[in-house]
């Protein structure tokens, strides 16, 4: 079964990194040239929290390569799976679309892969619907701690677990049958992989946790558990919370009761990883923060409502983009 992994960030080396040396045939699918040949000269180094290497697949275990580089083969043996790792940015668009048009229409109709979407936030699963109109799109959630720190390098700072699920609906039994095998296949590299049937509250319970912590620590600058050690900090926390639930319970989304406490779990579950919005201030990456809490913000003008708190720390973090450029 060949996984095409589209995405050479922190979880596309995590993935392919453990599936190449689990023996399965993975396609990493990168941004730039200079990276897929890093790859494919150096393998894919996985150290663990302490700095320890802890799996390495080594060059020829699996394949890296530009969307010009793979697109011509790809359209005559597609894989089995796509699993999108990429950030909620153009890319992402890019790499699909290209792929749609490769694979052709009567092609696509036959049997695409199944596509496996990986984002934070909120908002592409129904982009991607419209780009790829009649594929078999699942959602996935992950609290798999990773931080890529070279191009062919990634620390594994936690094990987590990843639930896929089919977005929207109930997994009927033929895509279950499907995801089972996928399912199959990670545990088999190593992961805590686990169907599910409440992808939606999933997304949205990530999005809560997404929209509290991310923003705050790029802003200051601080690891995620560096949250817990000022009151002010708590307090912003709580009024980015507070004012997502209300648009929560607008718009008629549930959320379980304690939310704070899982926000608060997570920051210690985490304390010492940098939060992907600050890595990528960090690194003067555009950030998600608009399909984070932009997508609390759209939540609440659907509702005819303002979320102020939201608005103003996503004005923050793009003016920190902003000086960064
Ligand atoms: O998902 C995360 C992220 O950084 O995007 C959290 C849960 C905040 C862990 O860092």
């Amino acid at each position: 079964m060949t996984i095409d992994l589209i995405g050479g960030g922190s979880l596309g080396l995590l993935y392919g990194g453990k599936l190449a040396a689990a023996g399965v045939e993975a396609r990493i699918w990168c941004r730039t040239a200079e990276q897929a040949k890093e790859l494919n000269s150096k393998g894919i180094l996985i150290r663990n929290a302490a700095g320890d290497c802890c799996i390495r697949a080594v060059p020829g275990t699996f394949a890296a390569g530009t969307l010009e580089e793979f697109a011509p083969a790809w359209s005559q043996k597609p894989g089995r799976w796509m699993m999108l790792m990429t950030k909620q940015k153009d890319t992402e668009e890019a790499c699909l679309m290209s792929a749609a048009k490769l694979l052709g229409d009567k092609q696509a109709a036959g049997n695409p892969p199944g596509v496996v979407c990986f984002q934070n936030g909120f908002g592409h699963m129904e982009r991607l619907q419209k780009i790829l109109p009649g594929w078999p799109l699942y959602a996935a959630v992950t609290t798999e701690g990773a931080k890529r720190t070279a191009s062919h390098e990634v620390v594994h700072a936690g094990a987590g677990t990843t639930w896929i699920g089919a977005g929207g609906e109930r997994l009927d039994g033929r895509n279950e049958k499907r995801l089972e095998d996928l399912a199959e296949m990670l545990q088999n590299a190593g992961f805590s992989a686990v169907l599910a049937n409440d992808m939606d509250s999933r997304i949205y319970r990530k999005l809560l946790i997404n929209a509290v912590i991310n923003p705050l620590t790029a802003l200051w600058n601080i690891r995620n558990g560096e949250l817990l050690a000022s009151d002010v900090r708590l307090q912003a926390m709580r009024q980015l919370l507070d004012e997502a639930l209300a648009v929560y319970d607008a718009c008629g989304i549930g959320w379980e009761e304690d939310i704070w406490d899982q926000i608060l779990d997570v920051c210690r579950a985490t304390a010492r990883n940098t939060s992907s919005m600050l890595k990528d201030v960090q690194d003067g990456a555009e950030t998600e923060v608009d399909w984070i809490n932009g997508a609390i913000i759209a939540l609440a003008q659907k509702a005819g409502m303002r979320a102020p708190a939201h608005e103003l720390i996503a004005g923050m973090v793009k003016g920190l983009s902003i000086r960064e450029e």
